[in-house]
């Protein structure tokens, strides 16, 4: 009687408790406007398999890419309102939340991979405390190549830029194509090809990167190297869905964030190099700003820095100087 007995119970245990685990694995849901030929965009997918490995599936991320779940514009508030679980979005596009968010894309100020680097850690606390209020986590953030200038023609006299339709990623560029005496038109990257082929725009700023993964060669024929400043992406997820993980799936989550961090910023470095070699291989003219349009770059970067000061509160202003200092030593 027990043996028979003992078979349909056992089965019977061993289901629920299967039943229990996959209820406990948890899936999450992230989007990014950038596509699969973005080398962050790779990262990020790099990043979900590594924490799928690292907590042997108990959090799955599916990376929802290119803008296909959700537009740029609503990667934030969809986090936040638990629709999505995590997102990726261009840390600038944020400045209407807070200056801070756009002190990665002012002229002069962090010129190099190192500054760069240097000038997240200094505002990495004021960005996560802002974040936290609204019930989100920064994960990591990896910064672009510098910006640069894309034009139809050598761009070699400033009087160029009067009146030209100068593509721009987040408020910050538009002001300072505006400070150029050009026409600013916010894109995504991912619309770039049709407002170039449009005729809505003759000339954009982007990086080396953006550049070569959407075949600038096709549209333009020079790019100054201008080295205008090195904005970053930021990834980031909700609290709730943090919370709703085990302490261990929790570590593990942020040491692959770490790590995705970690590479992203050599990555952004590589891809730099193999950019501007296939823009030049494919034609487009690099070369580094005169003399005239450095000085016209340096004026209208000056009215930018101004403008951000006048806006920018204390402790925004402060962690600009924590930055400055700690890059004077
Ligand atoms: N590429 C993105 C952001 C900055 C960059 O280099 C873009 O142009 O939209």
């Amino acid at each position: 009687m027990r043996t028979r007995f003992a078979t349909p119970l056992l089965l019977a245990t061993a289901c629920s408790l299967a039943a229990a685990a996959t209820a406990q694995a948890a899936e999450w849901t992230m989007a990014t406007p950038y596509g699969d030929a973005s080398f962050h965009t790779q990262n990020t997918k790099q990043f979900a398999e590594d924490v799928a490995e690292a907590t042997d599936g108990e959090l799955t991320i599916t990376v929802h890419s290119g803008g296909s779940l959700v537009s740029h514009g609503e990667i934030k508030p969809s986090v936040r309102r638990g629709t999505i679980d995590a997102g990726e979005v261009f840390l600038s596009i944020l400045s209407n939340d807070d200056p801070i968010f756009e002190v990665d894309t002012l002229p002069g100020v962090a010129g190099s991979y190192d500054d760069a680097y240097a000038l997240w850690e200094a505002t990495k606390p004021m960005i996560t405390e802002l974040f936290a209020y609204e019930g989100l986590i920064p994960l990591y953030a990896v910064a672009w190549p510098a910006q640069g200038i894309y034009t139809a023609s050598p761009l070699t006299d400033p009087a160029q830029f009067e009146g030209l339709r100068v593509r721009a990623p987040n408020i910050n560029t538009q002001r300072y194509v505006n400070n150029l005496g050009g026409s600013p038109t916010e894109t995504e990257e991912s619309d770039i090809p049709t407002a170039f082929s449009t005729g809505r725009v003759d000339a954009m700023i982007t990086s080396s990167s953006t550049g070569n993964s959407m075949a600038a060669w096709d549209y333009v024929t020079d790019y100054t190297d201008a080295n205008l400043w090195l904005p970053k992406n930021i990834v980031f997820i909700s609290q709730r869905s943090f919370d709703r993980l085990d302490e261990t799936t929790q570590e593990a989550l942020m040491e692959a964030a770490a790590r995705a961090e970690e590479r992203g910023w050599q990555m952004s470095r590589d891809n730099n190099d193999a950019s501007l070699a296939a823009l030049q291989e494919n034609g487009i003219n690099v070369s580094e700003p005169n003399a005239e349009v450095s000085a016209a770059l340096q004026a209208a970067g000056d009215v930018l820095f101004a403008d951000w000061q006048s806006r920018a509160d204390d402790e925004a202003k402060t962690a600009l100087e924590t930055y400055r200092e700690q890059r004077s030593n």
